[in-house]
């Protein structure tokens, strides 16, 4: 019997709601598999935690947290506490400790799921993100100069390294050799002339040890306006942190809604666990009234699964979503139904039995 150890950080807002329904599919799903077995162990880190406390996690949060095999997270971010606080101080923290360097995001229009643009089917959309999750935009280096005069000064800049850029990159071409996928880099040197000039070089020199994939390089402005015109364009797309986590919000806008975006921020060689999460926010409006569509937090189920070599079980939550989907029945009013939170992990549970 395998098990896996996994460190519960629901957070704020939809996210304890989010997040028990993904537990419940876990559950249900090694039990239905047989031979794994999960263990849940909830940690109450967030923003209520740093009301509490005055901070978002213990001073030796990261130490508790190295012990478990995954990390199941759901949302942060609070009225009332400054956001860079609640996402630097937690969400950030533990990509940055734990070297979760890559950031997959699947942007995949399952049948059934709404779709705002004309004439787009299913196969259309089916492309995944890897957004670089350790440095770029978001490596937080700055300074705040002249506080509170005139001369006022913020200043804030990206990091980007060789080691960082290859391995992100190595990583995309090797899904895209993997699948029959063309990589798409994404990023902005026409007007970025160090970092993304760099970044550019780097996918040139990475691309030549993958002649046997198709590379395309877009800039992110015209690769944006593609995301709505032409998204089939889209195979494997490579990017950096914040034009990543800015495209998949895109992303999720065509193929679904938040509700239906996971992402996996991961430590490919599991030296450090990998963390697991909806993409959405905390969505403090729709908070404890059972709106939230936990489908984004079952998806990011399925991602772990696969992580851990369950790529059978994987796909079987992802088609179970999709049969939800399909059938209309079950779904939360973001998707135009009228379920609760609560009533979705037991319809996917049933599909998966059936
Ligand atoms: N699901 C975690 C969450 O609350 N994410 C909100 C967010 O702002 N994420 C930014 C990012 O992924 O970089």
């Amino acid at each position: 019997m395998n098990k896996i150890k996994i460190a519960v950080v629901a957070g704020d807002g939809i996210g304890p709601e989010v997040i028990e329904s993904g537990k419940q599919v876990l559950n249900g799903v090694a039990n239905l598999m047989g031979d794994l077995s999960v263990e849940f162990t909830d940690f109450p880190y967030g923003c209520d935690y740093y009301k509490k406390t005055g901070k978002m996690m213990d001073e030796d949060g990261l130490d508790k947290l190295q012990n478990f095999d995954a990390i199941y997270l759901g949302a942060v971010g609070s009225p009332g506490v400054p956001d860079n606080v609640s996402l630097g101080d937690l969400l950030l923290k533990i990509r940055r400790g734990f070297d979760q360097y890559i950031n997959l995001r699947p942007v995949k229009l399952l049948k059934g799921a709404p779709c705002p643009l004309a004439g787009v089917k299913p196969e259309d959309i089916d492309m995944i993100v890897v957004r670089e999750n350790s440095e770029g935009e978001y490596a937080n280096v700055g300074a705040r100069l002249y506080p509170n005069s005139p001369n006022e000064i913020a200043l804030q800049t990206g990091i980007f390294s060789r080691h960082g850029c290859e391995r992100v990159m190595r990583y995309a071409f090797e899904i895209a050799r993997r699948e029959n996928k063309s990589v798409t880099s994404i990023s902005k040197g026409n007007a970025l002339g160090y970092s993304m000039v760099f970044w550019d070089q780097i996918f040139n020199e990475v691309s030549k040890e993958y002649p046997d994939v198709e590379t395309h390089t877009l800039l992110v402005d015209a690769a944006a306006m593609f995301f709505v015109k032409n998204p089939k364009r889209f195979q494997v797309v490579v990017t950096s942190n914040l034009f990543g986590d800015i495209l998949t919000d895109l992303g999720a806008a065509i193929a679904g809604g938040m509700g239906l975006a996971a992402g996996a921020n991961l430590n490919p060689e599991k030296k450090y666990p990998s963390m697991f999460e909806p993409i959405h926010g905390s969505a403090p409006d729709i908070a404890g009234k059972g709106l939230a569509n936990p489908l984004a937090a079952i998806w990011s189920i399925s991602q772990m699964l696969e992580f851990f070599g369950y790529e059978e079980w994987a796909k079987k939550i992802v088609s179970a979503i999709e049969t939800l989907l399909v059938e209309k029945k079950t779904l939360t009013p973001d998707l135009g139904g009228t379920a609760k939170t609560e009533d979705i992990a037991p319809a996917i549970l049933k599909i998966l039995s059936n």
